[in-house]
């Protein structure tokens, strides 16, 4: 399909596996979710009703109010405190005082709307799919990125801002993958005086394009067709100077964290919200390594926000992915550990000296595989979505487990039923486990595994 094949490896959710899965499918796996047990919810002070929508977990709603980046002295709060400094320092107004203001501390559900609708993310897109984000209902879910509060702080107002939080996604188990992480967002408008001061005369807007504000019910499904070089309404001296000055800062990000040798590259991409859009990658230990994605907002953004005479740019940009080069730490579940060991390890009283993570101890792995039968007329990507079985899997054993890959599928030649096969890698972060204790967890998995997906253990 044509929209799925365009996201890949562009979508704000980006998981090559299931941007190749096709929607009809992906469709079929929303119906596997078991149903919520409630009929109401209370989530961060308020109820919301279930539906057959809701797919947050226990476990996963424990992550709110955690606030890694906030916590004094974690590697997130420094690399917060990092990015924040570097934008007050970079953008100044005339007084010496910072031009950017910094939401830190917003409300991670958000509305549909917040999350996608505002952001022209068509209806179709895959990063709304049940199977990747976590709803809470039909019209609220944990945002899956930052750029959620983009539209409402500009509609309030603001017109230089950094918003940065946890994000949530159904995602795979691996060291670099964790469904709740964390992302800085920026926002900064310009008019035309401003980026044009040393060149009066020179437009935002084509003379020739008429200044009206689109039709929300005409933005076209996928931006399968967008323009990388510029949007229609804009000129393209407004955009390459704005371009310029995105490319410049962030650079600038790069070199201050990373140090003035760091080699870095720009690429192409599509974002539905940023026209035309980029990802930064950085050369580290011998891979690109995608760090932010940044665009010039699309214009109908910031019309439906009320704001007709400035253009942007906007950004976002992982934080764990930034800690785990700068300070060296080899897996994404430490930055959740609560062990004095990692914690100790850092400090904010000098942000310039980031120290390398020294690892506490090799605790060994257990490896245990689980295979069951899937029901009859299901299969994986087609009634059973193997994202369900890894939160099921993480809220049963939570951070024991290290790993999870789906290893084998076949069909039964007489049946015709689907086998799977699932390799669990266990692995304390902080202790030995023994095998009777994994045996013991691993147990319970396939009995929960029995209960929401009605399989067969073999
Ligand atoms: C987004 O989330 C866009 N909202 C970013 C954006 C904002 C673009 C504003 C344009 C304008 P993406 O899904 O690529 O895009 O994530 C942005 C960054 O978050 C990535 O570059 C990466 O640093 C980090 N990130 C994404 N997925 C993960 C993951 N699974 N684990 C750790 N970090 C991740
Ligand atoms: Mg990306």
């Amino acid at each position: 399909m044509l929209l799925t094949l365009r996201v890949q490896g562009t979508r704000l959710c980006p998981r090559p596996a299931s941007a190749t899965r096709s929607l009809a499918s992906s469709v079929a796996a929303e119906k596997s979710s078991p149903p919520p047990t409630q009929p109401q919810l209370e989530v961060n002070g308020s109820t919301y009703a279930t539906d057959s929508w809701t797919n947050v977990t226990p476990k996963i709603l424990s992550y709110l109010g955690a606030n890694k980046h906030l916590q004094t002295d974690h590697p997130l709060s420094i690399i917060r405190q990092r990015i924040v400094n570097y934008f007050y320092a970079a953008y100044r107004n005339q007084r010496g005082n910072p031009l950017f203001s910094v939401y830190d501390k917003l409300n991670p559900v958000v509305t549909v709307q917040q999350n996608f609708d505002n952001l022209l993310i068509p209806g179709d897109h895959v990063s709304r799919q049940k199977s990747d984000c976590y709803y809470v209902n039909q019209q609220h879910l944990l945002r899956a990125h930052t750029t959620a509060h983009q539209v409402e702080l500009i509609s309030g107002g603001l017109d230089n801002f950094l918003v940065v939080g946890e994000v949530y996604r159904r995602d795979e188990i691996d060291s670099t993958h964790y469904p709740v992480f964390h992302q800085a967002d920026a926002v900064r408008l310009v008019t035309k005086d401003k980026l044009f001061e040393r060149n009066p005369g020179l437009e935002l807007f084509e003379e020739t394009w008429s200044g009206q504000l689109a039709d929300p019910k005409r933005i076209l499904p996928s931006s399968k067709f967008m323009d990388q070089t510029k949007q229609p309404c804009h000129t393209l001296e407004a955009v390459k100077l704005m371009e310029h000055e995105m490319k410049h800062v962030l650079v600038g990000l790069t070199k201050d964290l990373f140090g003035p040798r760091i080699k870095y590259r720009w690429v192409d991409t599509y974002f539905p919200f940023t026209q035309p859009s980029w990802e930064l990658e950085i050369y580290f230990k011998d891979n690109w390594l995608e760090v932010l994605g940044c665009g010039i907002m699309r214009h109908e953004i910031l019309q439906r926000a009320g704001v007709h005479q400035s253009m942007g740019y906007a950004f976002g940009v992982g934080l764990e992915r930034l800690a785990m080069v700068l300070f060296d730490i080899p897996d994404i579940r430490l930055f959740w550990s609560n062990d004095s060991g990692f914690l100790s390890q850092f400090s904010e009283k000098d942000l310039l000296n980031l120290p390398k993570y020294k690892p506490i101890s090799h605790y060994p792995q257990c490896t245990n595989d689980l295979s069951f039968w899937l029901p009859e007329d299901v299969q994986v990507d087609a009634g059973f979505s193997p994202n369900d079985f890894y939160d099921l899997v993480r809220s049963v054993a939570g951070d024991m487990v290290e790993q999870i890959s789906l290893v084998d599928r076949f069909k039964h030649p007489k049946t015709g039923k689907w086998s799977v096969c699932f390799r669990i890698v266990y692995r304390h972060m902080e202790r030995t486990l023994t095998q009777a204790e994994v045996n013991e967890v691993h147990k319970l998995i396939a009995s929960a595994s029995v209960d929401s997906f009605n399989v067969q253990i073999r």
